[in-house]
């Protein structure tokens, strides 16, 4: 005999339909998206979320940094509900997939334990992150980072994008600020399905990633600043060169990453070049530095080390330079509790699994801090993500939403 709901199955259909309806909000030009946060299409986006899960009957709230909850109630009020979510913000050039089946498939587990009526003693809420990417106010993961205590809402509100509007502002403006008080909800569980934005799962593969760890990151901008100058009347040894500097550094960081091979990873994503002239030399650089490893020492003697090589290459160039620490997290385990309960509700469903280590950063990073989290990762066509061309099957979707459902229906407790 099955106990409750152990053959509950989501609504594969219906699921791929929302992610390709939430896809034509902010379309990108090469057929993923650009639904950057707290753009007007990130806001259109949200209200369609808030349809969707007000016409599953869930009694929506949003907080002050404008994260948005959607609470199926359970047979226990008192019961702290188990939470579930991604984010629906996009990089510039992102894909359909990236956060947004992290939300979605909330909303599939939703209208899935509905039409089966099924009843649970703790409440179970839909929740999308505000922010995450961090590509237009850095650093990524901003709200769930309010949320967990790792940010102020002051610094937060405080970001800024490359047009110097500020998140608050913007947060404000296409009305998605809540009152709630960020951080105020506790939760029995959280858990997050992502792609898995590397080659891993489906090289091998295999349906269903369970995310043992995430790797930490270190997000620097640094600014080299050297002198404008003519590029045919000045004599090579007079050149104040701040874009050869930016160069040798990209290439520092690359020759660092590949030292501590095979786990770390280095690269420069955000260049700005000034005054950017074809017949100036440039005077001013400004970029980003990404460091990612699973080993907290690596990631810290990376750091020291770009800083030193950076350092030096300016100093012999005669130019200046300056570090900023714009993001960072250390290494992250997640709570081995939910972690078994993904692995054993991806065997109940005859899933193929592996144990894996996030490359990418996600909500559930912070949100590890604050409650029982765990990560659930789908494949994805080639590794391929933070690229429009990102692709998933709606069979590697359909199987994360089910391991979803299984593992927070063991949280929530099925009523019978
Ligand atoms: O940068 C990250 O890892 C995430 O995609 N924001
Ligand atoms: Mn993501
Ligand atoms: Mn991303």
């Amino acid at each position: 005999m099955a106990a409750p709901g152990e053959n509950l199955k989501i609504d594969s259909a219906r699921l791929w339909d929302s992610l390709m309806e939430m896809a034509k909000i902010g379309p990108g030009i090469a057929g993923g998206n650009n639904r950057q946060t707290l753009t007007d299409a990130d806001g259109e986006g949200r209200a369609l979320f808030r349809k969707w899960c007000e016409d599953a009957g869930c009694e929506m709230g949003l907080d002050q940094m404008g994260n948005m909850f959607a609470m199926r109630p359970g047979t226990d009020p008192d019961a702290l509900p188990v939470y579930m979510g991604s984010h629906l913000d996009t990089q510039p050039t992102g894909g359909k997939y990236d956060g947004v089946l992290g939300v979605l498939s909330t909303l599939e587990v939703i209208r899935t334990l509905n039409d089966m009526g099924v009843k649970t003693k703790h409440p179970i809420v839909a929740t999308n992150w505000t922010n995450e990417e961090g590509t237009r106010f850095a650093p990524a993961m901003l709200a769930s980072g309010v949320f967990a205590g790792i940010h102020t809402q002051d610094w937060a509100y405080s970001r800024t994008d490359a047009e110097g509007k500020s998140f608050g502002d913007e947060l404000q403006r296409i009305g998605w600020r809540g009152e709630e008080e960020v951080g105020a909800r506790k939760m029995h569980a959280f858990f997050e399905l992502h792609i898995e934005q590397g080659p891993i799962l489906e090289a091998e593969g295999i349906d269903i990633g369970v995310v043992t760890h995430g790797q930490g990151l270190c997000w620097l901008q640094v600014t080299v600043t050297g002198k404008d100058a003519h590029t045919g009347s000045t004599p090579m040894p007079m050149r104040k060169n701040a874009g050869l500097a930016m160069a040798r550094i990209m290439e520092a960081v690359d020759g660092i990453a590949w030292s501590y091979k095979p786990d770390a990873v280095g690269a420069v994503g955000h260049i700005d070049i000034y005054p950017n002239s074809r017949n100036v030399i440039p005077g001013k650089a400004v970029f980003t530095v990404d460091f990612r490893t699973p080993d907290l020492e690596v990631l810290q003697k990376a750091e020291a080390q770009i800083r030193e090589a950076a350092q030096k290459i300016c100093d012999d160039m005669g130019v200046e330079v300056e570090f900023e620490k714009t993001g960072g997290f250390d290494p992250v385990a997640f709570d081995e509790g939910c972690v078994d309960i993904v692995r054993r509700s991806a065997e109940a469903l005859g899933f193929s699994h592996r144990d894996i280590i996030s490359g990418a950063g996600h909500d559930a990073c912070w949100i590890n801090q604050v409650a029982p989290t765990a990560m659930i990762f789908c494949p994805c066509v080639d590794g391929l993500s933070h690229n429009e061309a990102e692709e998933i099957s709606a069979e590697w979707a359909a199987a994360g939403t089910n391991v979803l459902l299984h593992a927070v229906l063991e949280k929530a407790e099925v009523v019978a």
